[in-house]
């Protein structure tokens, strides 16, 4: 394994336009439970029953508790070796852009700027109302669920992306646009399920680009991967910031 890291840390550093793409799996290590996993998320909640905007229509509170509860658990977590890593990358490589799909703000707590949130951010609200867009680090009290808008006194949401909303458009350009000239990918810890997130290591390979992938387990971009490591990312970053 070893050698297979310091080739995509070779590669990666001698090309000149490079995508990261990360998941779930990024922020394990950090002590933020996956989606998909045995301890995932999902293993107790559906997708479906909670990521949707009929869910939250049919149940706001429901929703907003389960949001809270993942708030809760996401502001004690702190960065990993990895997101530390990702930042590195974004230093030593001129063309970049991480594309996350987490919704937990760590890399840009690491530091991360040049960066597209493709879901959105746990942290950020939104009203249904009038659009206030606030970002506040908090647990909401439990009374205060669902939480109204200061200014209009409508229900806020939380501003991330559910099943069936479309990505944002700016978002969506910026990736199209980096996915044009990117020579290469590096997929850290998604099981690449969602879409259109998971349709990006793809259109690099079919562009002539290189995939690389980080990953416990094995997922449908492993198998387009020029190489592709069984290993989790805080561990494999470690090792390479050790070199
Ligand atoms: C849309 C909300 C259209 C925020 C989430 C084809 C094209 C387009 C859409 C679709 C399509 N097919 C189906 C769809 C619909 C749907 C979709 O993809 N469904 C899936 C389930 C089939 N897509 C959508 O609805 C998207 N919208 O396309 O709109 C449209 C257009 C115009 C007008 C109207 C509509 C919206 C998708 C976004 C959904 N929102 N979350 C939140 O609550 O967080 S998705 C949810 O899954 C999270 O956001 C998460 O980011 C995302 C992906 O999960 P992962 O990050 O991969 O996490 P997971 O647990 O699955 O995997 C973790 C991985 O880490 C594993 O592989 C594990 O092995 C690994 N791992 C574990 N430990 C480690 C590790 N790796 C490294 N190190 C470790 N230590
Ligand atoms: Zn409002």
């Amino acid at each position: 394994m070893k050698e297979e890291i310091l080739k995509i840390r070779d590669e990666l550093l001698n090309l000149s336009s490079v995508i990261v793409l990360t998941g779930a799996g990024v922020s394990k290590e950090s002590g933020v439970p996956t989606f998909r996993g045995k301890d995932g998320l999902w293993k107790n909640f559906d997708a479906t029953q909670l990521a949707t905007p009929d869910a939250f229509s049919r149940d706001p509170k429901l929703v907003w508790e389960w949001y809270n509860w993942r708030r809760s658990i996401i502001i004690k977590a702190k960065p990993n070796p990895a997101h530390f890593g990702i930042k590195k990358l974004e230093d030593l490589i001129p063309d970049f852009l991480l594309v996350t799909q987490n919704v937990d703000d760590l890399h840009r707590t690491a530091g991360s700027k040049k960066m597209v949130e493709m879901h959105g951010n746990i942290f950020r609200t939104r009203c249904t109302q009038c659009g206030d867009i606030k970002f506040e680090k908090k647990v909401f009290k439990e009374e205060e669920l669902p939480p109204k808008c200061e200014k209009c006194e409508g229900l806020l949401r939380p501003d991330v992306v559910w099943f069936g909303e479309p990505i944002p458009m700016d978002v969506l350009s910026k990736i199209q646009e980096f996915s044009e000239k990117a020579n290469a990918i590096l997929v850290v810890g998604t099981s690449a399920l969602v879409y259109p997130a998971a349709y990006i290591p793809f259109i690099i390979k079919q562009r002539g680009g290189k995939v690389f992938e980080i990953n416990p387990d094995i997922t449908p971009v492993t198998q387009i991967a020029d190489i592709s490591i069984r290993g989790k990312a805080g561990e494999v970053f470690k090792f390479i910031q050790n070199l």
